[in-house]
């Protein structure tokens, strides 16, 4: 006879946090009884993905895997030793899964085409930015991994034709922010999910579904040693938002940036600057799924004066100018840029 434990261990066990992004990516996926399952396979491949990059960040500078290579990549930027890890552990996870037909990386010039046998059967294609922010590592800073899904257009011309799709096409969208805790947010379209990895266990647990922006936060994000070559709107409404107390908070980071801007309100901005006349971050792989993210959690994200979801991509690493966050905190800059 097993003595009943006391109430409070009882209590204690049924209060336990045993959400995990497997079960919730299974339970999302019977809502649809038509799923076929190769969605939740491919998330399941992105949180793996996001556990092992996570391990080699934290045990960077023990296993000297810190510091640059002599190389650079596809954007001109040199390569950290941890790049190349963090996109051969994305291509490693993702290729071996049923349901891609496509990745593409901010690393690599080309999309990969994953030729199997039923390449027809892969009706997704995973872009991502598999380090973001990693010239912050050697700092210790915060970095992150950038992903969104688009359906395979099997009627495209190419693989990179299949990849030019608005952001409005995106089937999910997320991000892993490797911080003071290793976090996965992920949108499928029905709001937006938070889940924290509990190294002991191994497991991203749910702490939030369905979170919501704040509609306002006198804090914004950008770098402001390019102020000088801010188009004059951007300058403007940085005297209004200087003369009304705004904060200042920028990483150089975009996952940590808008990840804060999510979580507490305000605005993070990308604007055109000399250096960059189109805005140096990524539309596919970084401005759309942080887009939908934002959009998903009631906030708003535009470039220029255009809805960044709706801005038709002409080629893989298009860079745009961009600003997302609280609504109200948009509409303090569409306001001076008009
Ligand atoms: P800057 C990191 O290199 C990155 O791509 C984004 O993560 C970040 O928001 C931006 O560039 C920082 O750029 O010009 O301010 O250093």
């Amino acid at each position: 006879m097993v003595d009943t434990p006391p109430t409070s261990v009882r209590q204690l066990v049924a209060r336990e946090n045993l959400t995990t992004l497997q079960t919730h990516i299974l339970a999302e996926e019977q809502k649809h009884p038509h799923a076929s399952g190769t969605f939740s396979w491919i998330l399941s491949a992105l949180a793996l993905s996001a556990k092992v990059i996570a391990d080699k960040i934290r045990r960077a500078r023990i296993q000297d895997v810190l510091g640059s290579l002599d190389a650079e990549n596809v954007q001109g930027e040199r390569q950290q030793k941890l790049d190349v890890i963090a996109n051969e552990t994305l291509l490693r996870c993702l290729g071996s899964r049923s349901g891609v037909a496509i990745v593409a990386s901010e690393e690599d010039e080309n999309p990969t085409l994953i030729q199997r046998e039923n390449a027809g059967e892969r009706p997704y294609c995973v872009l991502f930015d598999p380090l973001d922010g990693s010239s912050n590592l050697d700092s210790c800073g915060a970095v992150g991994t950038i992903f969104s899904i688009l359906r395979y257009d099997r009627r495209a011309h190419s693989p990179e034709a299949s990849i030019l799709q608005r952001g409005v096409e995106q089937s999910a969208a997320g991000y892993i922010l490797y911080g003071s805790s290793t976090v996965f947010v992920i949108t499928t379209g029905s709001g937006v999910s938070m889940f924290v990895l509990d190294p002991s266990i191994g497991s991203f647990l749910l702490v939030e579904h369905g979170i919501r922006i704040p509609r306002s936060g006198r804090t914004y994000s950008l770098n402001e040693g390019n102020r000088a070559s801010f188009p004059e709107g951007y300058r403007r409404y940085l005297d209004w938002a200087q003369a009304n107390g705004y904060s200042s908070r920028y990483s150089g980071t975009m996952v940590a940036d808008v990840h804060r801007t999510l979580v507490s309100g305000g605005v993070f901005l990308y604007p055109p600057t000399k250096k960059s006349p189109e805005g140096k971050l990524r539309l596919l792989y970084e401005v759309n799924p942080m887009a939908m993210i934002i959009e998903q959690a009631g906030g708003k994200a535009v470039s220029g004066t255009q809805r960044v979801l709706e801005v038709q991509p002409k080629a893989l690493h298009q860079r745009i100018p961009c600003s997302m966050g609280s609504p109200d905190e948009v509409d303090h800059v569409l306001r001076h840029l008009g």
